[in-house]
């Protein structure tokens, strides 16, 4: 009984995560078209003003008791983000 629930309640985070996937792969590939633009007008990978503005967003959307655990994830997604960006910026253009 208990394990035909338990293999429910992870099959419904296996869906979950390929939606999580599917949105993240999406959010890379908009962080990508912004390092073009930035590469293009010399404008720095790193916005601490708007990271902390989305910081905020989200923690006011989720609130409580996840809220912190949001900030975590979206920082963890604004490393990959700029690394991602870094990672462009540094390829050789020829
Ligand atoms: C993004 C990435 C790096 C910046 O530090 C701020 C935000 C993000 O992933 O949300 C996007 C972005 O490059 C930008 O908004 O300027």
């Amino acid at each position: 009984m208990t394990d035909i629930n338990l293999d429910q309640m992870r099959q419904d985070i296996d869906n979950i995560d390929e939606k999580l996937t599917d949105l993240f792969k999406e959010r890379m590939e908009k962080s990508l078209e912004i390092a073009k633009y930035k590469k293009g007008h010399k404008v720095p990978v790193f916005s601490d003003k708007r990271e902390k503005e989305i910081l905020h967003k989200v923690s006011e959307q989720i609130g409580e008791p996840f809220d912190g655990y949001a900030r975590l994830l979206f920082n963890t997604i604004f490393d990959a983000s700029r690394s991602c960006q870094n990672n462009y910026m540094a390829k050789r253009s020829d």
